[in-house]
C-alpha cells in the first residue's frame, strides 16, 4: 500500500517547502523521503547541499508503535547537490544504525541547525532501552556523520516529536523545538547546536504536538518578525498556543480555541 503522507503534513506539520512521501509496504521496501526544493543560486564555493532524505530498512526490533503503523527505520540516507566539478553534480552517504538504535520518526527533515544556511539532517532516533533523542546529521568529507545529538530521553518507548527551527533566544542562530513526551510529560524543549550536543536553552510544561497513533507530527515554528515561536496545543488540546521566549522566559499566548489539524496550519502561517 502507497500512503502519500503529503496531505497529512499539511494539516498541521512543520511550515516547509518540503514534500514527503511513504511507502508502506511488507516486503522490507517501504521507505519515508522528505526533499525540499534546490536552491536556485548556488552559494559562492558551491557547498555540498542536502536536497533529500530517505528513511528505510523497516525494522521490528524496537516494538514500541505511537505512529500509526508506521514502522522504526534501520537506515539513513542523503543526497546532495555536490560540488562544482563534480562530474554528474549529485552526492550523497547514508548510514545504517546499530541494532540498538533505530530512527523512530515521520521522516528525516532539511532543516539548518548551524546557521550557515545550508541544511542538516534531523531526524528522532531511539535506543531500545533508553527511548529517544534528537540528532542532526550532516555530510562532511563523502560521509553521512552524526553532528549532534541531545541526550536520551532515558527510559525505553519515551519519544520525542520535533516542531521546527527558528531563533528563540536571539543570539542570531538557530534553535530547534520539539516536544519531549508528547503524550506524558508535553514539555516544549529548546536545543542550539554546540559542537557535538545539541544544549537545552528552555523547557516549558503543558503543551503537546502528537496524540498517540497519529501517523503525522502537529504544529511548528514560525517567525513573524520577533523570533522563533513554537505552534502547539495545550497538553489537553484544549487551546492552540504560540510559545516564545522573552529574555530567556517562555511566554504562551493563546491563539484560540483548538479546533482540529488545519489550526495549526492557519497559524504557522503567521
Ligand atoms: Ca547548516
Ligand atoms: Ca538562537
Amino acid at each position: 500500500m502507497r500512503l502519500l503522507l503529503a496531505a497529512l503534513a499539511l494539516l498541521g506539520a512543520s511550515v516547509a517547502a518540503q514534500a514527503q512521501e511513504t511507502w508502506a509496504l511488507p516486503d522490507g521496501k517501504a521507505y519515508i523521503a522528505t526533499s525540499e526544493p534546490a536552491p536556485e543560486v548556488r552559494p559562492e564555493g558551491h557547498p555540498v547541499w542536502p536536497i533529500s532524505a530517505r528513511l528505510s530498512e523497516p525494522t521490528d526490533r524496537y516494538s514500541h508503535d505511537v505512529l500509526g503503523g508506521i514502522p522504526r527505520w534501520g537506515a539513513l540516507s542523503v543526497t546532495a547537490l555536490a560540488c562544482a566539478d563534480c562530474r554528474n553534480g549529485y552526492t550523497g552517504g547514508g548510514l545504517r544504525l546499530p541494532e540498538d538504535l533505530v530512527f523512530e520518526d515521520t521522516g528525516a527533515r532539511l532543516w539548518d541547525v548551524t546557521g550557515d544556511g545550508i541544511p542538516e539532517i534531523v531526524v528522532v532516533e531511539s535506543h531500545v532501552q533508553k527511548g529517544a533523542r534528537l540528532t542532526a546529521y550532516h555530510l562532511r568529507d563523502g560521509k553521512l556523520r552524526r553532528l549532534a545529538s541531545t541526550g536520551f530521553i532515558g527510559q525505553a518507548n519515551r519519544w520525542l516529536a520535533p516542531l521546527g527551527v527558528g531563533d528563540f533566544n536571539g543570539d542570531g542562530r538557530p534553535d530547534i523545538a520539539y516536544v519531549d513526551r508528547p503524550h506524558l510529560a508535553r514539555q516544549v524543549v529548546i536545543v542550539t547546536q554546540q559542537g557535538n550536543r545539541l544544549v537545552e536553552v528552555a523547557r516549558v510544561a503543558g503543551f503537546t504536538n502528537h496524540r498517540i497513533g497519529q501517523p503525522f507530527i502537529s504544529g511548528g515554528v514560525r517567525d513573524c518578525g520577533a523570533g522563533g515561536e513554537a505552534i502547539v496545543a495545550t497538553a489537553d488540546w484544549s487551546q492552540l498556543v504560540a510559545l516564545r521566549l522573552d529574555q530567556g522566559k517562555a511566554e504562551a499566548r493563546s491563539l484560540g480555541a483548538f479546533r482540529g489539524p488545519a489550526d495549526f496550519t492557519r497559524a504557522l502561517h503567521c
